[in-house]
């Protein structure tokens, strides 16, 4: 009877369902054969069952060195730039954050396989799985991570005229991070007397370590395994990694397997001495870590091109290791006079925040920048008064030459030229 058949087809339908509850994974396995014979169910399963963006959309990470490729004959050292002057918004996409590691490829971890373990000086050591984490009251939160070597004037790229905001600012980046705090973790494996500095140790190769006060530890520190509403990208740590809100970028240890806690920091390497800042006074800023104010406006900005006279949002993004950007100013002139720039909402603490300033541009040749003061009245500094702070010789950051300066959170400045385009012109 053709009213009966409905009512079969349904039974089957809803039977054949239950049997792929029951069956798991051995149900899904041969679905997983069926999509191989039917190409429409391939092409379906291959482009829509993880989404990608249009095929229009062509923004992509470059080369730590500014090319559109990793630096060759470096293997021990892998960075990726993120195109700043493209993301809409607060939030970098995962598949565009920057990336550093000293270890070349991420490791593959398996989530079931890994552990945390917190241990030194606490009174009951601890072993964690991820799912144990997860297991906890999670918490969510914006920050920006960003390398200490972001924007150094010594890296010959980041100064030419062709540089963009991803050459100029892309070793820096900024995620919604959820996971939990780590003073949890530490208080519930009980902190002994003495306690002063912490060890996290990373499962790559390397054994990626650093030395961390205690005080910052307790103070914001997440151990998280999400990123932007996904789990970690394997580029970012997954499953696990350190996050510590405002401080350089190497803190903020990925693939974290280890948290010792200590009573001195243990002076690895790369704490002692590539990441401590030896100034040309002979100085050292051993554990500075925390970031500076900072700011660049990404539209304008290097090899763009506006097509003439007329109206122009000029919009960026500004960023503290001391809190919230309470304010972004804008000049126009190249700094003889300074105008606040709207601050768009939301603002999160050490977090990437947007800005924008309405602009009728008249054709002429101009200077452009853009300047923060965070929460704690931090004001960005000029590349004048940043030399000054770090008691740099005149001309020394000019030069190009001479060691390291790190953490370069000086005002940036583009050049609009009278054809529309825009140029680096940092030193202007
Ligand atoms: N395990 C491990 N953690 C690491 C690193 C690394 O090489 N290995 N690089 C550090 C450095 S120098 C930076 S700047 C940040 C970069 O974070 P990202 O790759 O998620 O952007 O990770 C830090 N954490
Ligand atoms: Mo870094």
């Amino acid at each position: 009877m053709e009213r009966g058949k409905p009512d079969r087809r349904r039974f089957l339908r809803d039977s054949a369902a239950l049997a792929g509850v029951a069956l798991g994974a051995t149900r899904i396995a041969s679905g997983q054969e069926s999509a191989d014979s039917d190409p429409g169910l391939a092409h379906l399963k291959a482009v829509h069952a993880y989404g990608q963006r249009s095929s229009f959309e062509k923004s992509i990470r470059i080369g730590n060195n500014g090319l559109d490729r990793p630096a060759p004959g470096v293997p021990r050292d892998l960075g990726m730039r993120s195109p700043l002057q493209d993301v809409v918004g607060i939030l970098t996409p995962a598949p565009l954050h920057y990336m550093i590691n000293h270890n070349y490829e991420p490791p593959n971890i398996d989530p079931q396989k890994h552990r945390l373990m917190i241990h030194g000086m606490v009174d009951r050591p601890m072993i964690y799985t991820v799912e144990d984490l997860k297991r906890l009251n999670p918490v969510t939160r914006v920050h920006f991570v960003e390398c200490r070597a972001n924007s150094v004037p010594q890296r010959k790229a980041r100064t030419m005229p062709d540089a963009t905001a991803q050459v100029t600012h892309g070793l820096s980046s900024c995620s919604m991070w959820t996971g939990v705090p780590l003073s949890l973790l530490l208080q519930s494996s009980g902190l002994k007397k003495g306690a002063s500095w912490i060890v996290a140790e990373g499962a790559d190769e390397l054994l990626h370590s650093k030395s961390i006060p205690l005080e910052k530890a307790m103070d914001d520190c997440l151990v998280v395994y999400g990123q932007n509403g996904e789990a970690l990208r394997p580029e970012q740590g997954y499953p696990l990694r350190l996050l510590t809100p405002g401080y350089q970028g190497i803190n903020n240890v990925k693939w974290l397997r280890r948290v010792k806690v200590v009573d001195k920091p243990y002076m690895f390497k790369m704490e002692s001495d590539d990441y401590a800042e030896i100034r040309p006074d002979g100085k050292n800023r051993w554990f500075d870590s925390q970031m500076g104010p900072n700011s660049v406006i990404t539209r304008p900005s290097g090899g763009q091109h506006l097509p003439g006279p007329g109206f122009y949002a000029i919009s960026g993004l500004a960023w503290s290791g001391g809190g919230s950007v309470r304010r972004v100013e804008v000049t126009t002139d190249g700094g003889t006079t300074w105008k606040d720039a709207e601050i768009q909402q939301p603002v999160h603490r050490k977090a990437y925040t947007a800005f924008s300033f309405g602009w009728d541009w008249t054709g002429e040749e101009t200077l452009l920048k853009s300047r923060s003061t965070d929460e704690t009245g931090d004001v960005q500094p000029s590349v004048a008064e940043y030399a000054k702070i770090w008691n740099l010789p005149a001309g020394y950051l000019e030069s190009g030459q001479g060691g390291f300066t790190g953490n370069f959170c000086a005002i940036q400045t583009w050049r609009l030229k009278r054809d529309g385009s825009v140029e680096n012109a940092l030193f202007s």
